[in-house]
């Protein structure tokens, strides 16, 4: 990106008008003193605002809807549910073929939300890359990059096609868009073709004071985050991946959290389901494992598809049990980042992404003092960072446009969301749940695996536990790698 250039009197004066009718004119109290590149970049960042907007997406966050107090909460009925735990065999396998097909006819599409910046984890770098131990040493972005290359490979193979393409949308954020670009360029796209991985930003929100000032991080630098994983709607029309879609002819569309290593990505039987279903939206869901699991919660709002967010659940109604069984969590159907879109909804987004709500996240924020010019960092929260969450379209939906599929939790979830050692959603939980699958995939082929520590399968040789079949009769050392 070129250097900015310096702003006139008057595009200064235009702007600071803007923030002061926005009572938000503290963004210029060093601007006397910045040197002539400080002030192109602090221009050019503070013309990336409107504050007015900014104080309206405050005052809403900071002030819900006063009604969510007593709104009708129900689990999802079961007219809007499936189950792959009692799905008949047959139905699996019809959506699974289905889903090849579609993906045999390059009307599928993939879109990895990656703009997150992992700080549980503990490493600075993008969670795509983390290696979480596995024989191979693959991160997180191979692991799925093969995945995806599997996939395209049974889809031709069944459908007898040419070239089958799924399209890897993977949007950053600013602070991973730069090392993710350059791990996925040093790494050969992990044998994707490029021009089918499309890397794209997200945008990102000024961080607030509890007073709802806009903060200066230093004296010509706004603070600033990611607008949270619901920027994927935005940042879809603005960075004209819509258009990319519609040009391949894209119908289908799965979307996925990058730090889970069980992902199917672009599942088949996820997309055959939605399609056969004919909804907007589909989410797949694990059986919650404790009442505190820091995972959202599918459920029904006042008669319209929801999921509450971990961070804003009544611990109450997060632990209430099912009266029908006792001991079983009433709301147990965990949101796990596994969403499918039609496309025709997609391209409805202009229509309603501004109506999006922001959600508050009280943070540690940097800032510079505005008395005294020093940069401080706060030893408690004393900000918020402003978020939207890539469910909350979910009520803009009926629920006839909606589908839930519950999936095996050991096959299907496994965040990497805490540093080595914290013992749950952590590297070595996903490098054992990895392992774990990929013996039991060789034992139900007729292999025997003997000792401790799992095989890994490489995406390449088995997407899903298929193609195993040459292992029956086999014995397999544990831990071993089989590619
Ligand atoms: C997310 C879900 C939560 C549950 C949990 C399961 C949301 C809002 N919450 O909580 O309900 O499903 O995961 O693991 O989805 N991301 C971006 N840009 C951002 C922020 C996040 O792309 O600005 C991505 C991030 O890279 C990851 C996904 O969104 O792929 C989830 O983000 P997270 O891990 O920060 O969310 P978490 O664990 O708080």
């Amino acid at each position: 990106m070129s250097a900015p250039q310096e702003p006139t009197q008057e595009q200064v004066s235009e702007l600071k008008n803007k923030y002061t009718l926005a009572a938000q004119d503290q963004v210029f109290t060093f601007w006397d003193s910045l040197s002539s590149e400080e002030k192109a970049s602090l221009y050019q960042q503070l013309s990336l605002f409107d504050p007015t907007y900014i104080n309206t997406i405050t005052a809403k966050a900071l002030a819900p809807p006063a009604d969510d107090g007593d709104a009708k909460l129900e689990p999802l009925p079961g007219s809007a549910r499936a189950s792959i735990l009692d799905s008949k065999p047959e139905d699996i396998d019809r959506w699974y073929q289905s889903g090849l097909e579609l993906i045999a006819q390059n009307k599928v599409a993939v879109v990895l939300m990656a703009g997150g910046q992992g700080t549980r984890l503990g490493s600075s770098a993008p969670k795509g890359c983390f290696d979480i131990g596995l024989p191979s040493h693959k991160s997180l972005f191979q692991i799925q990059a093969e995945r995806i290359r599997k996939v395209e490979e049974l889809a031709a193979a069944k459908s007898g096609a040419g070239k089958v393409t799924v399209p890897w949308y993977v949007m950053t954020s600013g602070p991973t868009r730069g090392p993710t670009e350059k791990y996925f360029q040093e790494n050969n796209y992990f044998g994707l073709q490029s021009e089918n991985v499309v890397i794209f930003e997200q945008g990102v929100l000024p961080c607030i004071t509890n007073d709802g000032k806009i903060i200066l991080e230093s004296k010509s630098k706004v603070a600033v985050a990611p607008d949270g994983n619901g920027g994927i709607y935005n940042a879809l029309v603005e960075s004209k991946v819509l258009d990319d879609m519609k040009k391949r002819g894209i119908e289908h569309i799965h979307a996925y959290c990058v730090d889970n290593c069980l992902v199917k990505v672009a599942d088949p039987v996820f997309i055959g389901f939605s399609a056969d279903k004919n909804v907007d939206i589909a989410t797949k869901v694990v059986r919650k494992r404790n009442a505190t699991e820091s995972v959202g919660l599918i459920l029904s709002k006042n008669g319209k598809p929801d999921v509450v967010e971990y961070s804003e659940i009544d611990p109450k109604v997060a632990a209430e049990e099912d009266p029908d069984q006792p001991g079983v969590l009433r709301f147990r159907a965990a949101n796990i980042v596994n969403h499918y879109y039609s496309f025709r909804f997609l391209e409805s987004i202009p229509e309603w992404a501004k109506s999006l709500p922001h959600h508050v996240a009280r943070k540690k924020i940097p800032y510079a003092d505005l008395e005294s010019g020093e940069n401080v960092k706060p030893a408690k929260p004393n900000g918020i960072k402003l978020e939207q969450f890539v469910f909350d379209v979910f009520p803009m939906l009926e629920l006839s446009k909606f589908a839930c599929m519950e999936v095996r939790r050991e096959d299907e979830f496994s965040p990497l969301k805490n540093a080595a050692g914290t013992g749950e959603d952590d590297p070595d939980t996903s490098k054992r749940d990895i392992t774990e699958q990929g013996k039991r995939w060789l034992e139900a082929a007729g292999a025997t695996v003997a000792g401790e520590g799992g095989v890994e399968v490489s995406p390449l040789l088995s997407y899903g536990g298929e193609g195993l079949e040459k292992y029956s009769g086999q014995k397999i050392d544990a831990p071993s790698l089989l590619q």
